[in-house]
């Protein structure tokens, strides 16, 4: 797992601001979008590494208005129930954010810092992504991902999108935002640079 690859590398700010995945961030959120965040996951055949049931908006560092993000995970290999592609819960994000916490007091070993509290309700189903494409979540929709029980690397991006006022509590430790499209954002030099609310 690679925290904030579009920070420190070309391939990645270049992916985070790709064309045709910012037209379709600009549909969701609006002209002006930054990137508040990027994780790079690659899962290696035959290591146990799941994700645990998550939501993008929320953890103990950040609070996104689900109105005014968006986020979208990128396939940078095919991912197939087998690779380990994400599995969500359709329509969980009507029910709000729900309780998290540290990954540590659910018992499982690996993946992000926060996960929601017991097992969600509903039943999950797999979404396969072909290396290329991407798909976009609500900030609030349920998802996870299994180990790579395939052949190959199963590597995948994920991004979460800002627009002005989305971030509703930082702490210290956040980068700064990444600003990709739109006037409204200060220069990337900017000293203090950072959402507004
Ligand atoms: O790439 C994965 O398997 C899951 C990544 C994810 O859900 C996240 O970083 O929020």
């Amino acid at each position: 797992m690679v925290r904030n690859p579009h920070l420190e590398q070309d391939w990645a700010a270049a992916a985070v601001s790709s064309p045709v995945l910012l037209d379709a961030i600009r549909a969701a959120v609006g002209q002006n979008v930054a990137v508040e965040n990027s994780f790079l996951v690659m899962k290696w055949p035959g290591q146990e590494f799941e994700v645990p049931w998550h939501q993008d908006g929320i953890d103990s560092r950040i609070e996104l208005d689900p109105g005014k993000s968006v986020a979208a995970w990128l396939a940078l290999t095919d991912a197939t129930a087998t690779t380990g592609c994400l599995d969500v819960i359709v329509g969980s994000h009507r029910r709000g954010y729900l309780p998290y916490g540290p990954e540590a007091e659910t018992g499982r070993p690996r993946g992000r810092a926060d996960t929601v509290r017991g097992e969600p309700d509903g039943r999950p189903i797999s979404l396969p992504v072909r290396a290329g494409r991407a798909v976009l979540m609500d900030m609030r929709l349920l998802h996870r991902s299994g180990s790579n029980t395939g052949n190959g690397v199963r590597i995948g991006l994920n991004v979460r999108y800002v627009a002005p006022g989305a971030c509703l509590r930082r702490d210290l430790t956040c980068p700064s935002l990444f600003p990709v499209s739109g006037s409204g954002w200060p220069s990337r030099s900017a000293e203090g640079e950072g959402d507004s609310t």
